[in-house]
């Protein structure tokens, strides 16, 4: 049973460990079809702005060392979650970890194309609150630029793409299952907008956290069955060609009862992204 960002933090961690360890002992685990929780796979060339955060120092080399994912909105420039660098799901002080890259390019994380950059930068969101997962955004700065091309613009607070019942897609190599089985290559699951009051009805307060409409969008499937999952965090949900969402947090996954919720990015700080 997993709670809510707190704990499914520490289950995050403890979760990766055992995927990383899994495949070395069973000489390779088939990836069973799900995710992100009820995906497919996509080529990294259709969506060359979802990148993947690593650190082989921290999590392992065998899935070359991502732990959380992360989104191109400038050629030097990538959004992820705040949680993503918290001492919580890196297990030290975000200071203390040498090899913090981005991985762009690149659809199989065991393969060797694409780019891995070193991060140069961090940025927190000011407003960033751990206690409630508030603001859940942080900006990295590449120490080498990707092409222009590559990035993606943010909807603008004003965009109908925010709007319950629009649809997105939600991008990441996290668990396909809910049960630690991770993607080794990049998937996507369609998702819908839905109303915050799904989330407020879900998430009212107490154990399960606390959703925040100003700050966090709801999304997922009304039955359940597409969804984020553990080491998704900090990837991007996308409707019409623009960034809406970034994975932030949820209770379970692919459960109908219990939506995916995501950093809202009209709530991201205005200088961070170029929007339209
Ligand atoms: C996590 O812990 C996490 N089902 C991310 C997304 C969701 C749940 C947990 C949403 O990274």
């Amino acid at each position: 049973m997993r709670r809510s960002f707190a704990g499914s933090l520490t289950g995050a961690l403890a979760l990766t460990a055992m995927a990383v360890a899994a495949p070395q002992a069973s000489g390779g685990a088939a990836a069973p079809d799900g995710v992100v929780i009820g995906g497919q796979p996509v080529q990294i060339s259709e969506s060359p702005w979802v990148v993947a955060l690593s650190s082989r120092d921290r999590f392992g080399g065998t899935r070359a060392g991502q732990f959380c994912g992360g989104v191109l909105v400038a050629p030097a420039k990538v959004l992820t979650a705040a949680h993503c660098v918290s001492s919580d799901v890196l297990g030290v002080p975000l200071g203390q970890v040498r090899d913090l890259r981005v991985i762009a390019g690149r659809s199989t994380l065991k393969a060797t194309g694409g780019r891995e950059i070193t991060v140069s930068g961090v940025q927190l969101n000011p407003a960033y609150d751990a206690k409630t997962n508030e603001g859940d955004f942080a900006l990295l700065t590449l120490l080498d630029p990707l092409p222009a091309s590559d990035t993606i613009r943010v909807a603008g607070p004003g965009s109908a793409a925010y709007t319950a019942g629009t649809g997105a897609m939600v991008y990441g190599w996290g668990d396909t299952t809910g049960g630690g089985a991770y993607a080794g290559e990049l998937r996507a699951a369609p998702v819908k907008v839905l109303p915050d009051s799904a989330c407020e009805r879900a998430y009212p307060g107490r154990a399960q956290g606390t959703y925040r409409p100003e700050t966090m969008l709801c999304a997922g499937d009304e039955n359940g069955g597409h969804d984020a999952c553990q080491g998704d965090s900090g990837g991007p949900l996308v409707a019409g060609g623009r960034l809406i969402g970034l994975v932030s947090w949820g209770s379970g996954c692919g459960q109908a009862e219990s939506p995916g919720v995501y950093a809202r990015l009209s709530a991201a700080p205005e200088t961070w992204a170029a929007r339209s």
